[in-house]
């Protein structure tokens, strides 16, 4: 008998003797929208196995494969039921997005070379007879990527969203829009992309080594995603499950919409898109036309992306071009505010009556509390804990991020010298695993305001995709397990054994991650 290894860990697994194997002509059966996870398990085990099982609307006698939508099934949100027994492997959830996590497992279920991208002969493609039950600790299972600071292929982007579904993750953070470069495709806004996806070299080395005389590469660099690509990534992450969170940055973060379009800045002073790294100090103007423009270019995000939340970042937002600006001060003036927090604040209540309006929900980076945080608004918890506990204490939901959990892009050992440069710190992966998303001091009553927990991935020293796969894994693995696996049910020893077995996965789907120690 084979050793078992789903990941994350289940709610709950029982091995029996036994095995179902999968041959040719083991139908899969699923009928309505269960279809969908039946075509998925097809798809996903076609290229090892060479296998293109019959898919059938109803069971029939033999051995089969079912998947099963059924609402009588008591089960949390994407929680399913998963039996293999002799005659049948039956998949059964009140929710297509449980049946979809189920598809995961059952991949995990047979031989590890069930990852391999070409058929691999030889192999009995086999299962140990089960019965699972699983659903998620938390509904929100995020991961971040950042392709401004670089970017990234939209092949790559296929392929993470397949190593997020892998882990059930199921929801991926798409952070578009920055400082060095805008990667959106707006069609009524060209100058975004024609201008603002191309920055004419990038900085060398770390910025801390920059300050002084910064060195450059002579390298243009930039991309962007047109909006058809961008439909494409949509439709590929919901066959796997996953939601596609945009993130479209204001009022900071502004400076490649800003060298696009010099009116939405504050000053006449000519500024091109950015080549290095750090926080910039050009933000957008609250003129009631950059306001439009803004909700111009939201609407046509909403028009790609069907997701419920919209990211409009609002982090790092220095006041100075406020402060120093005739115009804003008026500006604060005329809206009847008292400072340059509460014009911030004001710039994304805009925002968030907008994309009520629209039927969607705004959802920004922890600052957006400091002048008032808007009716509606979400809050991501970037700096620590403490916005997502003051968030969550006033009724508003909360996405834990907090940087010294769940920044990729700090170091993975404390000695350097031996890791790719990065941005600093440490995130050791078992201060990933050790992280507990609901704080302490949060008022039982208010604990349900923290959706759950997403690991990010800033990329100003990450410029490929392999570097990508290098800081997320295996540390996603472990912030999965945080995600989905009950606190009680965690220990970073096992896990670790678990995790070794894990990555044999990773090997097959040759993903550069980084060894254990
Ligand atoms: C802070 S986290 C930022 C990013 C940087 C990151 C580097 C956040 C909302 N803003 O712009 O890339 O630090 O770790």
């Amino acid at each position: 008998m084979q050793t078992l290894n789903i990941f994350p860990k289940p709610v709950s697994l029982v091995v029996k003797p036994g095995t179902f194997r999968i041959t040719k002509s083991t139908p899969v059966v699923a009928s309505g929208e269960a279809q969908q996870a039946g075509i998925l398990f097809c798809d996903l085990i076609a290229p090892a196995t060479g296998l293109k099982l019959p898919i059938q609307r109803n069971s029939s006698a033999q051995p089969s494969i079912v998947f099963k939508l059924n609402p009588s099934v008591k089960l949390p949100p994407e929680g399913y039921h998963l039996t293999i027994s002799p005659k049948q492997v039956t998949v059964q959830s009140p929710h297509l997005a449980g049946l979809r996590h189920a598809v995961q497992t059952l991949r995990q279920l047979l031989p590890v070379s069930i990852y391999a991208s070409h058929p691999i002969s030889g192999v009995d493609w086999t299962m140990p007879y089960v019965e699972i039950e699983d659903y998620p600790r938390f509904s929100w299972r995020g991961a971040m990527l950042d392709v401004v600071r670089h970017f990234m292929p939209v092949e790559f982007i296929f392929r993470f969203l397949d190593l997020l579904a892998l882990h059930k993750l199921n929801s991926f953070h798409w952070h578009l829009t920055d400082d060095q470069g805008w990667r959106v495709e707006i069609k009524k806004y060209p100058r975004l992309t024609e201008v603002g996806a191309w920055r004419r070299h990038t900085m060398v080395g770390h910025w801390n080594e920059n300050k002084t005389t910064p060195q450059y590469d002579d390298i243009r660099h930039g991309g962007y995603y047109t909006q058809d690509e961008m439909r494409q990534v949509v439709a590929y992450a919901t066959r796997l499950g996953i939601n596609v969170v945009p993130e479209i940055e204001m009022p900071g973060h502004a400076q490649a919409a800003i060298a696009s379009y010099p009116e939405l800045g504050n000053s006449d002073e000519k500024i091109e898109v950015s080549s290095g790294w750090g926080i910039h100090t050009h933000v957008y103007n609250v003129e009631e036309s950059t306001i439009k423009f803004m909700q111009d270019v939201l609407e046509e995000v909403m028009s790609i992306f069907p997701s419920t939340f919209i990211h409009v970042g609002g982090d790092e937002v220095p006041k100075q071009e406020w402060k120093d600006s005739p115009r804003a001060q008026q500006r604060i003036r005329e809206l009847g505010l008292s400072n340059e927090d509460e014009l911030q604040s004001y710039f994304i209540s805009r925002m968030d009556n907008f994309l009520t309006q629209h039927g969607r929900r705004l959802i920004g980076w922890d600052e957006i509390l400091e002048g008032g945080l808007a009716p509606n608004a979400t809050v991501m918890s970037w700096r620590g804990e403490a916005g997502g506990i003051a968030a969550a204490q006033a009724g508003h939901d909360v996405v834990m991020a907090p940087n010294t959990y769940t920044y990729f892009d700090y170091y993975q050992s404390p000695d350097n010298t031996a890791e790719p440069l990065a941005i600093g710190a440490l995130l050791p992966l078992e201060t990933v695993y050790s992280y507990e998303p609901i704080p302490q001091d949060i008022d039982e009553s208010n604990i349900h305001h923290i959706l759950g927990v997403q690991g990010q991935l800033w990329s100003e020293y990450i410029p490929t995709p392999a570097k990508v796969e290098y800081m997320v894994f295996p540390r996603l693995c472990a912030l999965a397990e945080v995600a989905w696996t009950a606190a009680g049910q965690k220990d970073f020893i096992t896990f670790k054994g678990r995790l070794a077995a894990h990555l044999l996965r990773l090997d097959q789907l040759n993903v550069n991650y980084r060894q254990l120690d």
